[in-house]
This record gives C-alpha cells, sequence and structure tokens, in this order.
C-alpha cells in the first residue's frame, strides 16, 4: 500500500483545504513543506478555487521544523522557493486555521498566509532560542510587522507559547472561534467571507509597527540588558535580536537575507546541539522500556498529600495549578494552619510579582482543602506521603494510609534517600507503593525522580511517571539505591567542593567557576539559602552508619558553630539583616586555614577548569556506577534529572552530555590520576574504563537492566 500523502488537497465548494498530516506534531519533517508547496500551486491554479484553507491533522497545526534534520546535511530550499515566498507570491486568500500548536516554523508559515484564525485552547509562538537557533522561516521578520517589535523581541527571546486569545490582542491572530466551534468549518466560512478581498494583506508589506523602533532605538539595547543573565554564556539570543533589528532597519528581503546569515551561524554552535540534545533527553526520559505492552497509567481525578510542611505544601500547590483538587492533613491543627499559610503566601508573591493573576491565586487556593485525618483523604486517587525525612516517621504513615486508601489508588513518598521497599512492606500492598521525588521548591522545580521499587507495579510506575507529567513535571525513573539518582550521582560533587576547600580553595572562588560555568548560583550560596544544618545531620549518620566515610570537617566546623546559613545570618557566607546577597567571610577563611593546618594538607592554587572538573568529573563518575548498577536506564536520563533537579545549565546538555564533549579516555584518565593521588574516592568505574576502552561516548553506555 502506498504511504498516505503527508499533504493532501481537497476543495469545499469554491474553498480549497491544504491539509498536513505528519503525526504527531506536523513537524516540518522530510517532503512537508515541498507537499504545502505543491498543494498551494494546484490551488492557486485551480480556477474553482477562490480562497484557500491551511489547516493540521490531528492534534496540532505544525509543531516547527523537524529538528532531527537540524546539524545533518538536509535539504534545503533555497530563498524565493521557499513555502514562505510561494505563500507571498499566492494570488488567492489563504487562512492558517490553527489548533493545538503554531510554533517556530509552523507559525513563520501562518505568518505567511494572509489571516490566521485559531480555536481558543492554541499556542503559538517562536520557541526557536530555546533550541539555540533563531527563526529562520522568516519570523524575525514578520513577527515584528505584526506586533511591533518590543512584543516581537520578549516572544522570541523567551520562546514563550502565546495562548490564542492572547495572540488575537496582540495582533497575530485574526480572529478566534468560540471554544465549541468546529475549525475546519470555521476556516472555510472565514475563507469565503474574505475570498474577495483585495489588496491580499501580506504581512511582509506592514511596516507600520515598525516605526516604535524608530522612535525608541533604545530597545535593542535595554533587551540585551535584560537578558543578560539568563543569556549568559549563549549567543542565540543575541543573534535573535541582530535578527529583530535588520527586519527594522532593511527593507524585508534584506532582512530575510540577514536573519539566513545569523540562522547559519547558529545551526551547528556548540549550544544548538547541547539543547537539540536537551530536548529529546526530556522526551526519552518519559519512556520505559521495560514495560509489558498494554499496561496503562491509571487516570487519576484528585490528589491528597500527607504532611503540610515545606514540601507538602509545594507538592500540593503542583496539583493545584494544572486544576487537580487536592487533599492536605497533618497530624497537627497547627501545622496544617501554618501549612496553608505558607501556601496562601507563596501564592500571594506571585501575585506581588505580577505572574500570577489575583482570581487565579483564588482559583487554585480554593483547590487546596485542608484536612484533619486519614478518613478524609481515603477515597483520593493518588496519596503523596511528604513528612519528616525518618523511617520512623514515615512507616506508621504508611501503614495508616494502607488501611485508609481505597484499593487501587497510587501511594507515593516523597522521601529523596529512604528505602522505598521499607516503606511498600508496611503495607498489604506493595504493588501500588513507588518514591516520587520532588525536589525543592516542588511547585517550581521541574524534575519529578520516581522509584521504582522491588514490588511496584508496572501500573503503578507508569501512573507515577504520568502524574509528574500532568502536573507540568519532567519526570524521569531512578532504581531504589540510598540518594537514588540524581542526589547519588551529586553527592561526590558535595563533597569534593568542601575537600577542594582543605587544599586551598575558598567558596567564592568556587561559587564563581560554577556560576561562570552556567550554574544560576554557587553551590556554597545554594548551601547557605537550603541551610547547612541539614548536611551536618546527614553526615553524622553517614560517618556512623560507615567506618570509611570521608569526613567533611571544615564544613562540619562552620555547621557547628551555628552558622546554618541564610537563616542565621552566616553559613559560608554572611549576610546583612534582610539581605540574600552573599559576602565572603574572613572568619571561613580562618576555619578553613585552621582546618587544612590541623589535617596538613599542603594549601595551592587552582585553575577554574580543575576546579570544575574535580566538582563534575566526580559525579560523572558516580552516574556510571550507577548505570552499570541497574538504577538508571540512560544517562541522558542523569542528564535531565541534572539539568531540572540542580539547574545544571542547558546549553551544555546536561552532565554526561558535557563529558562528552571533553571526551571520554581524556575523562577517564583524569580520574585514574587523581585516583592516583587522592585514592580510593576516585576508583574509576568498571563502566567508565570499558567506555574509554572501547571509545564509547558516555550518553551511549548500555546500563544495566534496571531493578
Ligand atoms: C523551527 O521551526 C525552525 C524554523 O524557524 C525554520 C528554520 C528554517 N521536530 O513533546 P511531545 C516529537 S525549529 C521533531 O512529547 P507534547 C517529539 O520528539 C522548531 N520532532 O508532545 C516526540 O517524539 P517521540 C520549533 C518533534 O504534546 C513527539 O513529537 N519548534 C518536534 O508534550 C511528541 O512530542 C519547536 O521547538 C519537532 N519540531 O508537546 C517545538 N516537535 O514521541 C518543539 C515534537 O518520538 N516541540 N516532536 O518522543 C514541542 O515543544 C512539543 O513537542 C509540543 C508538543 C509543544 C509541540
Amino acid at each position: 500500500m502506498p504511504d498516505a500523502p503527508l499533504v493532501r488537497l481537497d476543495r469545499d465548494g469554491d474553498i480549497g483545504v491544504i491539509t498536513v498530516d505528519y503525526p504527531p506534531v506536523n513537524a516540518l519533517g522530510p517532503g512537508v513543506a515541498e507537499g504545502i508547496i505543491e498543494a498551494l500551486k494546484k490551488g492557486n491554479a485551480d480556477p474553482a478555487v477562490r480562497a484557500m484553507v491551511l489547516i493540521g491533522a490531528g492534534r496540532s497545526f505544525i509543531a516547527g521544523a523537524d529538528i532531527r534534520g537540524f546539524g545533518t546535511a538536509r535539504k534545503r530550499l533555497p530563498l524565493g522557493e521557499r513555502v514562505y515566498d510561494i505563500l507571498d507570491a499566492a494570488t488567492k486568500p489563504m487562512v492558517a486555521a490553527i489548533h493545538g500548536y503554531a510554533l517556530g516554523g509552523g507559525l513563520e508559515i501562518a505568518m505567511a498566509c494572509h489571516y490566521r484564525i485559531a480555536v481558543p485552547s492554541a499556542k503559538v509562538g517562536l520557541p526557536e532560542v530555546l533550541i539555540g537557533i533563531l527563526p529562520g522561516g522568516g519570523g524575525t521578520q514578520r513577527l515584528p510587522r505584526l506586533v511591533g517589535p518590543k512584543v516581537a523581541l520578549e516572544m522570541i527571546t523567551s520562546g514563550r507559547h502565546v495562548p490564542a486569545p492572547e495572540a488575537r490582542t496582540l495582533g497575530i491572530i485574526d480572529e478566534v472561534l468560540p471554544a465549541d466551534a468546529d475549525l475546519r468549518a470555521g476556516a472555510i466560512a472565514y475563507a469565503r467571507k474574505i475570498a474577495a478581498a483585495r489588496p491580499l494583506p501580506r504581512v511582509r508589506d506592514h511596516d507600520e509597527r515598525l516605526a516604535e523602533a524608530k522612535a525608541d532605538p533604545g530597545i535593542f539595547d535595554a533587551i540585551r540588558k535584560s537578558i543578560a543573565r539568563r543569556a549568559r554564556n549563549q549567543k542565540a539570543p543575541y543573534n535573535c535580536i541582530l535578527a529583530v533589528e535588520a527586519a527594522c532597519t532593511l527593507p524585508f528581503d534584506q532582512g530575510i537575507a540577514r536573519e539566513q546569515e545569523l540562522f547559519a551561524e547558529l545551526e551547528n554552535s556548540d549550544e544548538a546541539r547541547a539543547l537539540r540534545y536537551a530536548f529529546f533527553a526530556e522526551r526519552e526520559a518519559a519512556k520505559l522500556p521495560d514495560m509489558p505492552v498494554g499496561v496503562k497509567p491509571r487516570e487519576f481525578a484528585n490528589a491528597a498529600v500527607v504532611g503540610a510542611g515545606t514540601m507538602g505544601g509545594g507538592i500540593a500547590m503542583s496539583f493545584a495549578d494544572f486544576g487537580y483538587p487536592v487533599r492536605i492533613m497533618d497530624a497537627s491543627k497547627e501545622a496544617l494552619d501554618r501549612g496553608m499559610e505558607r501556601i496562601r503566601a507563596n501564592y500571594a508573591t506571585s501575585v506581588k510579582r505580577g505572574s500570577l493573576a489575583q482570581d487565579e491565586m483564588e482559583r487554585r487556593l480554593a483547590r487546596i482543602q485542608p484536612v484533619a485525618g486519614y478518613d478524609d483523604i481515603g477515597d483520593a486517587d493518588i496519596v503523596v506521603e511528604a513528612v519528616f525525612e525518618e523511617m520512623d516517621v514515615k512507616k506508621p504513615i504508611f501503614r495508616a494510609l494502607d488501611k485508609a486508601m481505597k484499593p487501587g489508588a497510587l501511594m507515593v513518598s516523597n522521601t529523596s534517600a529512604l528505602d522505598i521497599d521499607q516503606l511498600a512492606g508496611e503495607t498489604a500492598r506493595p504493588q501500588d507503593v513507588a518514591g516520587a521525588h520532588f525536589f525543592s521548591p516542588a511547585n517550581v522545580m521541574k524534575l519529578l525522580e520516581v522509584v521504582r521499587g522491588a514490588k511496584s507495579s508496572p501500573e503503578t510506575l507508569l501512573s507515577t511517571m504520568a502524574m509528574g507529567r500532568k502536573i507540568g513535571k519532567l519526570s524521569a525513573m531512578a532504581g531504589n539505591t540510598d540518594g537514588f539518582v540524581a542526589n547519588r550521582s551529586r553527592g561526590p560533587f558535595n563533597s569534593e567542593m568542601v575537600i577542594l576547600l582543605e587544599e586551598g580553595c575558598l567558596p567564592e572562588q568556587v561559587d564563581k567557576v560554577m556560576v561562570d560555568f552556567g550554574y544560576p548560583m554557587g553551590p556554597f550560596a545554594v548551601g547557605d539559602l537550603a541551610g547547612l544544618d541539614i548536611g551536618l545531620a546527614s553526615r553524622k549518620r553517614r560517618a556512623a552508619q560507615n567506618p570509611n566515610y570521608r569526613k567533611l570537617p571544615i564544613a562540619d566546623r562552620v555547621a557547628e558553630l551555628g552558622r546554618y546559613g541564610q537563616k542565621t545570618g552566616a553559613g559560608w557566607y554572611r549576610y546583612e539583616k534582610g539581605d540574600r546577597t552573599p559576602h565572603p567571610d574572613p572568619e571561613v577563611a580562618r576555619i578553613i586555614k585552621e582546618t587544612a593546618a590541623e589535617l596538613g594538607v599542603p594549601q595551592r592554587s587552582f585553575t577554574d577548569q580543575e576546579i570544575l572538573r574535580r566538582l563534575l568529573f566526580s559525579s560523572v563518575n558516580e552516574a556510571c556506577r550507577i548505570l552499570e548498577e541497574g538504577k538508571a536506564y540512560r544517562a541522558s536520563d542523569i542528564d535531565v534529572m541534572w539539568l531540572h533537579g540542580f539547574g545544571f545549565p542547558r546549553y551544555r546538555g546536561g552532565l554526561m552530555y558535557w563529558a562528552d564533549q571533553i571526551g571520554v579516555r581524556d575523562v577517564y584518565n583524569q580520574i585514574a590520576a587523581w585516583n592516583q593521588q587522592y585514592g580510593e574516592r576516585w576508583a574509576p568505574s568498571r563502566l567508565l574504563r570499558e567506555l574509554a576502552e572501547s571509545g564509547t561516548p558516555l550518553r551511549e553506555a548500555k546500563a544495566a537492566p534496571m531493578h
């Protein structure tokens, strides 16, 4: 049977309808743009056709160029022959009919049509910057003509998805249909209405909005300044701005040529390759390769959270933010009241900042119901346990949940390190139990680490993964190992950063290296934010359990002085009252010097590169152990965890992708050398050695079967 055509043209009376049908999201894969061009030419030549509609089959209009094609020897049509040019030359009105997403090349095609209509749930945007490139299909030239350069700059440098009603207000979309309207029928009716309109309204001809830039030429420098922090180390955001600047200063065709030049500088850049990798790594993480076929996640309509502390509150907010009613309970009435107060205060801060509307805050709050006991949550579809991180505190809760929850309820624990099997063992239904490790603050951080217990059923695991996605998280699977995957792989980094101090580094020096690398904050400043008392307690516990535990006396001394971080006004740094700015503290320098002298560690200076590699290579080595033990499916899952759990700079791909750019052999050789110098803690993992021997990139490492 011949393949179904990617693009088809049919006719509804005097209206031609071009349908793009390339599942799942109508990306502009090989042959799609060509198919649209062919259909356009046919429609233009057919005297029975007075106007045409361009529409997507399935769940979206067009999600953009095929990202898999970038960086390959993909076929490119020359300027003047691209679909946008053919649309510009169309002699009959073209109506883009948008549902789902019109992103990147999809919106660029829509903007090259004469009219755009959409259903209210549709979203449009130019997200190219998020994959390290710029809109290369005329988007940087047409969008400013539609919405003015200021809004265009904001949309193109952020890549945000704009809902159809807002797009209508901005002038991107001409009409939003009623929610219950049939898009195809609505678009055909619209096309019939404007079929005789002449001259055809081409976006390229509308220069009026560009005057804004002439009136205020400072807008380009202003946006460069405003993005400087988040665009650090990247080129794409700046090329986006240059391209919009070209739209405002050059005639349309020259602007398009400039857009092409700026696009070409980006397509194969390191940042674009890393960002493309991250895009696909995130989607890969959703796939659990060893689940029996046919198992489906359970649907859920509501949730309950046990524990109204900071984590429990953040988790409840995550459900409420995505429209789910959620009940929150705590053993003590005071804790529950405090928890609800904290939730309210968090939302109020967002309202104050302007990122949340007051009425939306009220809607979200109304979804969160504080309740007193287990009897009030028994019929919830999902319960997330988020109480104090102690086995003895959590165990009785699982026993109580086992009694209270309806059959089939998903029972997950937000533990960050405890053995999920022990918790499951407290219940008569270990198959329904899994870990759901949120990162702090739980309503903000995107990572959900789903922890697989020995008895968690495939349905439970798929349901927990799906639950994460439904509340806006990126779910990734981890085996049940101490610290699970994210924190376990991060552990050596946390030790190494303090060991560096013993050898002569200062916290501010390490932090500067990591911020220059791309982290939003340095690790010592993050420690001060989280509180140094937590680390002290966990080091004491570990030292008691393991006689070979590598102690961190400097960290212990700082915390033992009551320097717990921001909350006590001093930690690795000192803080002025009411101010979160970290100031280097001579007292800390003194503690470091004294302790190093007592330990007899010689002091020396470090290059930035050595600091960076000491921290990250230690984690690469541990990540390899995790893979070799079958506690993660793939290296790219670990990368996703670092991107979304720890703020690793996305344009560097992730821990393992970054290490691959250095080269697996060099990474191994350095680790082996440090093993000689420092001993056991740097012993290279077997998997790393094998990868180095065979020259296989870390991201292609074969993990042992997950268990
Ligand atoms: C561009 O347009 C450049 C232009 O300026 C022209 C230059 C000349 N390509 O995310 P999902 C796959 S750059 C290839 O799970 P959702 C995705 O990998 C592009 N594949 O669904 C997944 O595959 P699999 C600008 C793509 O509903 C499947 O589709 N556009 C593409 O959660 C489902 O995806 C963008 O950057 C693509 N463009 O979210 C938009 N898009 O099932 C990128 C998706 O094998 N896409 N796939 O894992 C997205 O943001 C989301 O996919 C979208 C749907 C919001 C559309």
